[in-house]
């Protein structure tokens, strides 16, 4: 068993550390945020994921996983820190940047440094750079050189979904793609001890692409379904039965349309490749802007039918960025939300069982309320469905005979 540093404990870092401390690794976590590790050091972790509570509350109790603010001395660091973009579509590099120069002071030999962050192409080698700038002392390796090197240093990309993530986490195959082969082998004895999935080894640019393709694809697929979703709108044809028969075809499998794409991955990850070879990656980047155009498309909708009544009440259902989560980053429901509430003669009203209180952005607004579901079906005259929580799905399709709806996401087909 190792001692593994785990820098970042968000959506990914939290349940990493959580894991490798149930393996029997010594875990310590670190996060700047204050708030995060002492919620931690409590054994509470600070968004909901099915599993994930358990599993910190066994590895803070026997002491196997700790958390603070700076990072320490260990065999393995684990970075998985945010990597958004900034203007212009760029890859803001700046908290993996901050992560590297925490750990280089603590860095001894025969270390091995992995980035799960999802990392736009040549992210490995200039972390690898970096810390090689900082620890003159210490010899680091050279993309796909052999040997020599005191420090070990692999992409080794997240791939798990929010909302099965402690499953995943074990179940999925891992891509694992060192700045040299002993860097993937070294990276591969560490997630031997959690992964029952394959591990693929490859070397950090392969990984950092494939990544990132794996986003661009399921953006692309998203995108092809939005796109049905405006065409058939014009052609009077439902989409989710149109979709549903063509699926029945053996070599079709054609996504769902929605409300746009959210979340801190799909909606940014794209914008990596295009940045990275702007004439080439043209399909990927129209599918970027179908997807974002989608919240847009909606709301036109929505308002339209509004135009309809006097004072109008418009029910939003969900505003996570997709059903059963509690998270709301980058949501396409709260644009839709935002957009409406802009229109200060509509009131909005919001059901959203996953969350006890809307985001201070939104309340104000003055104009948005959150309430049940019952309110919002007595109370309003057009509903729109956003997101295909559970608990709509278990709502009786008559109860909304009166109003007018908008369903983004196909729960009423
Ligand atoms: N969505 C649709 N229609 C669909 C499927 C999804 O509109 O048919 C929307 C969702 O409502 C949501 C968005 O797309 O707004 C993204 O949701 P998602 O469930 O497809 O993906 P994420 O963002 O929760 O997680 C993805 C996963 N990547 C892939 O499936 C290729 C996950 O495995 C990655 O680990 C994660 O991104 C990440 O961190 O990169």
């Amino acid at each position: 068993m190792s001692k593994v540093c785990v820098v970042g404990l968000g959506y990914i870092g939290l349940p990493t550390a959580a894991m490798l401390a149930s393996r029997g690794h010594e875990v310590v976590g670190c996060d700047t945020n204050e708030r995060v590790v002492s919620m931690i050091r409590d054994g509470h972790a600070h968004f909901q994921e099915p599993d994930l509570q358990m599993l910190l509350t066994a590895a803070v109790q026997v002491g196997r996983l700790r958390a603070q603010t700076t990072p320490v001395e260990a065999d393995y660091f684990i970075l998985a820190v945010p990597t958004p973009f900034k203007d212009g579509k760029k890859p803001d590099l700046s908290y993996v940047d901050a992560a590297t120069d925490s750990i280089g002071g603590v860095l001894k030999r025969g270390d091995t440094v992995i980035l799960e962050s999802t990392s736009p192409i040549g992210a490995t080698e200039r972390l690898t750079e970096r810390l090689a700038a900082a620890r003159p002392d210490l010899v680091f390796p050279r993309y796909q050189q052999v040997g020599g090197a005191d420090v070990f240093v692999t992409h080794c990309p997240e791939r798990i979904l929010p909302g099965q993530m402690v499953r995943e986490l074990v179940s999925n195959d891992r891509i694992i793609g060192g700045m040299t082969d002993e860097c993937s082998a070294s990276a591969l004895n560490l997630y031997e001890t959690f992964v029952s999935g394959r591990s693929f080894l490859t070397d950090c640019r392969t990984a950092e692409f494939v990544k990132l393709i794996e986003n661009s694809y399921r953006d692309v697929n998203i995108a092809f379904a939005n796109e049905l979703s405006l065409i058939c709108e014009r052609l009077n044809i439902d989409v989710w039965r149109a979709i549903e028969l063509a699926n029945k075809h053996p070599r079709v499998n054609i996504l769902q349309p929605g409300a746009g794409v959210g979340g801190h991955c799909i909606a940014v990850d794209p914008w990596f490749v295009v940045d990275a070879a702007p004439d080439l990656a043209r399909v990927i980047r129209v599918a970027r802007e179908v997807n974002d155009s989608k919240p847009h498309w909606v709301c036109e909708r929505i308002l339209k039918l509004a135009d309809r009544f006097r004072d109008p009440v418009v029910a939003c259902f969900g505003i996570t960025y997709k059903p059963d989560v509690d998270d709301l980053r980058e949501s396409p429901s709260i644009e839709i939300v935002q957009l409406l509430a802009q229109q200060k003669t509509l009131r909005v009203l919001v059901v959203e069982p996953n969350v006890t209180e809307l985001p201070l952005a939104i309340r104000q607004m003055g104009n948005v309320f959150l309430v049940d579901a019952e309110a919002a079906q007595r109370d309003a005259d057009i509903v729109a469905f956003l997101v295909g929580h559970k608990q709509f799905r278990r709502l009786e399709k008559n109860g909304f005979l009166n109003k007018v709806v908008v369903d983004a996401i196909g729960i009423m087909s």
